[in-house]
């Protein structure tokens, strides 16, 4: 990983994390932009900001747990205040494909109880048009080739994320099948048609959930609203 990327990750993590105010119920995301989130949250706890977070993987709540952030159960919240997360795609509309680290079920189900949700990331993740990065979508297992086959009639190819000759398990052990369906000319059709799909528990489209995008460039931010 480049420094450049690296330096516009922290930026507009510092940046994000601006918006976290005493008592707040924040959601933390997952990956390696969120990762600076987590480590500047843990500075302002030590220095005394009361806060209870909610992680989106039992990655990040480890992470979070090594910087003593408190932590609290989803299922005792009705809504969160504040989330920052990363993505692996954004465009100007702010329309997502997140999922690349394979934690997109909890962070869709953290954004959608999300007040005010913040997408940080740095230069390379805006495009034009979603696509280039292939759709992670997430299967119970035994809807697998059911799923797949739903894909090829939507005209993508899918292919099953693996790990150690395994197949990748999300931390609700179900699969993740990458999906290319070209650059796509409207993501919120293609979202509406995936949501249909049975045994399909999340796609990587994240569309209307971003209240904002700060986006890490050269040695600066760049915020779209
Ligand atoms: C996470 O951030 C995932 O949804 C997405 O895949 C990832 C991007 O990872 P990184 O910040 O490491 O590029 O929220």
């Amino acid at each position: 990983m480049s420094d450049q990327k690296e330096l516009e990750k922290e930026l507009a993590a510092k940046e994000a994390v601006k918006s976290v105010k005493q008592s707040q119920i924040v959601g933390l995301g997952t990956g390696s932009t969120a990762k600076y989130v987590i480590i500047e949250l843990g500075k302002m706890v030590k220095d005394g900001l009361k806060i209870q977070c909610i992680p989106t993987s039992t990655k990040t709540a480890e992470l979070a747990t090594s910087y003593n952030i408190p932590l609290i159960d989803i299922n005792t919240v009705n809504h969160i205040d504040v989330t920052i997360d990363g993505a692996d795609e954004f465009t100007k509309e702010k329309m997502l494909i997140k999922g690349g680290g394979g934690a997109l079920l909890r962070e869709k189900i953290v954004a959608s109880l999300t007040k005010e949700e913040i997408i940080i990331a740095d230069a390379s993740k805006k495009v034009d048009k979603l696509g280039k990065f292939t759709l992670p979508i997430e299967v119970i297992p035994f809807a697998l080739n059911y799923v797949q086959h739903q894909i090829v009639s939507l005209q993508g190819k899918g292919k099953l994320r693996m790990n150690n000759n395994k197949p990748f398990l999300t931390d609700q052990q179900n699969y993740i099948i990458d999906s290319d369906f070209g650059l796509i000319d409207n993501p919120r059709v293609l979202a509406e048609k995936l949501n249909q799909i049975e045994g399909l528990v999340a796609h990587g489209l994240f569309i209307g959930l971003a209240a904002r995008v700060i986006m890490g460039v050269g040695d600066s931010v760049q915020v779209f609203n």
